[in-house]
Order: structure tokens, then C-alpha cells, then sequence
């Protein structure tokens, strides 16, 4: 029996009134489910390492590196409503490991990564390896590896935490879990992954079946002279420099299957071109001084200080000095957006 709907035989405030108890909604009244464009909620915003390093130092005041089993100053978006987050999809904190301190082992399906800040010999011990951490090291703990931290060294160790935490609590699949044992067993040289894939060559009799990099640790000396020996020859991007992934050796692709990572070097006085994708990023000034504009917002940086670029906010890097280069690492989720089909990028007109 066909039914032909009469114009208002149906009161519609009722109606709209009545749909609660069946936990539906109308669609055709609904703001926002489907936007022109993506609108991230978070802001360009820079963290200042000038300040944050003095908090950190008391935070190592309060409490120890076992108590706190991480102690972390968590870096939060203010645009977030207090959520854990750098930008949308990615969580960033500064970890503080005194002399003589562990930071005992567990694990986590979240991925990770830290990028070495201040001090030198401590270490980082995943799968049964340590990485001996250097100012400018990349050091991954990958999806459900143990990790724990010490520092045998006589100073204070500092380093830039990545995860991606926000995305993977959204998708309701992360685990943790902690071990009886505060440092796990060694079963590996110190660094023997980083010697076990060396650039271009790679050790025939290892296997590997992880998503992630088989390396943990990548040291700043081998990163500096590529960025060294690619500044000199003036190649690079317009919109970036000279812009390098760390990868994994395995595939070639990001180090993590959520996680990209970068280095990237602007010369002297270089304005980059302004661009935006979809992918964020949390970027660390390892050297020099800048800004960059984002969401048409100057940030002003320098050594060390940290900064998000959230997804499809146009932004552009301004190396403000004329005589030294400007180096940034960055961590995205680029790779996420990618194997999703979600990765969209354009150019855009400068801001300034
Ligand atoms: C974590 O495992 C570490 O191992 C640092 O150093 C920060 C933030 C949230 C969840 C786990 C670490 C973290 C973390």
C-alpha cells in the first residue's frame, strides 16, 4: 500500500520532540557533519622551551621518574578543551630522566618515538636493545614494544616525546600493560640495530615481519651529514627545503605505520612557499630561529622551542637568520591519512 505523505499532517515539533526516546536524530538538522573543508579545532600554537625547561626541572623536584613512571610535562593544544594533544591525531610531552633515575618498562599498543633535547648517555631500552641517546637522536619504541629509560649519566636528560595517542584512543585500540621488572633483559648489543641496517645496505640473514622500522635508533651524526652534504648541492622543495623521512630500511616507507618523521633544513633567509594538507605535525626547532605562519597566525621560534601545525592550516617557514641554516625535525600522521585514501594537499597563496 502506497502511502502519499500529507504536507503537514504531522506536527512537526512534536515530531522532532519525540525522536529522542528512540536515540535517533534527524540528519537534514544536523551543523557540521559534513564541512566544505576540514576544520581542525586546534591551534597554531609554539611551546617555548625557554619556559618549559625551568617547569620540567621543578617537575623533577616533585616527583621521581619511578613514582611518576613517566614524568612528563604534556604539551596541550589550548584550542584541545584540555585534551592530551598536540594537534588532533598526535600527542607530544618533554621528558625529564635525572641521574641515577629508571623510568620503568612497559608497553603500550600506542606507537612512539623521542626526539633527543638535552644531555648525552642515557639510554632508551626497546626489544631487548639499548639506545644510547644523543642530542638530535631519533629513538622509536614501536607499537607494544617494552621500553624503559635510565640515566647512568652525571646530567639531566631531556627529550621530545611523540605519539599517537589521540588517534588510536579514538579508534578504542589501545592496550597497556607494565612489567614486573623495572628494566627489561638485554639481549642485544647496545645500538645493534642502527649497525645492522646501514643506509643502502641491509643484513641478508635478518628477517622482519613488524609494520614498523627493525632500526630504534637514528643517530643525529649520520642525519646532520646528509643534511650537511644536501645543503651545499641547493636542491630541495619549494614548499619545504630540504625536507628528508626517516625510514624504514625494510620498505622504505615511515618508521612507524602511524607516524612519519622528518628533518628538514631551510638555508639562510629562505621563506618556504605556503601549503597545506590534510596530515598535521608537531615540529621541534633543532637549530637556529624563525617563524613560521600558520592558519595565517606568526609563530615565532627558536632553538628548541616546539610547534603544531594542525591538518589543512596553510603554513609556511620563515628562517630568520641570513647567515646559519634552520633545521626542524617534525613527527605527522601523515602515514595514517595516506593508507586511509585521506591524504589531500595544495598550495596556497602567502599569508605575509
Ligand atoms: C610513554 O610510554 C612514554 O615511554 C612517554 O617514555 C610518554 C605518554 C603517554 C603514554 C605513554 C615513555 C607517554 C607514554
Amino acid at each position: 500500500m502506497a502511502v502519499k505523505p500529507v504536507p503537514g499532517a504531522v506536527d512537526a515539533q512534536a515530531f522532532y520532540a519525540g525522536l529522542d526516546r528512540f536515540n535517533v536524530r534527524p540528519l537534514w538538522r544536523q551543523p557540521g557533519l559534513l564541512p566544505d573543508e576540514p576544520q581542525s579545532k586546534a591551534s597554531p600554537h609554539v611551546w617555548r622551551y625557554q619556559e618549559l625547561r625551568e617547569q620540567l626541572l621543578r617537575a623533577g623536584a616533585v616527583i621521581d621518574a619511578e613514582e611518576a613512571e613517566r614524568r612528563v610535562l604534556m604539551l596541550v593544544n589550548p584550542g584541545l578543551d584540555g585534551l592530551a594533544a598536540a594537534t588532533a591525531n598526535l600527542y607530544a610531552g618533554l621528558q625529564l630522566v635525572l641521574p641515577g633515575e629508571v623510568a620503568p618498562a612497559h608497553r603500550h599498543a600506542a606507537s612512539a618515538l623521542r626526539f633527543v633535547i638535552e644531555g648525552s648517555g642515557a639510554y632508551t631500552a626497546v626489544n631487548g636493545e639499548r639506545q644510547i641517546m644523543e642530542p638530535g637522536d631519533l629513538v622509536l619504541t614501536p607499537n607494544w614494544a617494552w621500553h624503559d629509560h635510565g640515566n647512568e649519566s652525571d646530567g639531566p636528560m631531556i627529550w621530545l616525546d611523540g605519539l599517537d595517542l589521540p588517534m588510536i584512543n579514538s579508534l578504542e585500540a589501545n592496550f597497556f600493560d607494565r612489567s614486573s621488572e623495572s628494566s627489561q633483559e638485554l639481549t642485544r648489543p647496545d645500538n645493534a640495530s642502527r649497525h645492522l641496517y646501514t643506509g643502502r645496505l641491509s643484513p641478508t640473514w635478518e628477517t622482519w615481519s613488524e609494520p614498523y622500522s627493525p632500526v630504534f635508533g637514528y643517530p643525529w651524526a649520520e642525519t646532520e651529514r646528509a643534511l650537511d652534504d644536501l645543503a651545499a648541492t641547493g636542491v630541495g622543495s619549494a614548499t619545504d627545503g630540504v625536507l628528508l623521512e626517516y625510514i624504514n630500511p625494510r620498505t622504505g616507507g615511515p618508521v612507524l605505520p602511524t607516524l612519519g618523521c622528518r628533518i628538514q633544513s631551510l638555508s639562510p633567509g629562505r621563506h618556504t612557499a605556503a601549503h597545506r594538507h590534510t596530515a598535521s605535525a608537531v615540529y621541534h626547532v633543532v637549530r637556529g630561529r624563525g617563524a613560521s605562519v600558520v592558519g595565517g597566525e606568526t609563530l615565532e621560534w627558536r632553538q628548541h622551542d616546539t610547534f603544531a601545525v594542525p591538518g589543512w592550516a596553510v603554513h609556511e617557514h620563515v628562517n630568520g637568520s641570513d647567515d646559519d641554516v634552520a633545521v626542524l625535525f617534525s613527527f605527522t600522521d601523515e602515514p595514517v591519512l595516506r593508507a586511509l585514501g585521506y591524504l589531500r594537499e595544495e598550495t596556497a597563496e602567502r599569508q605575509t
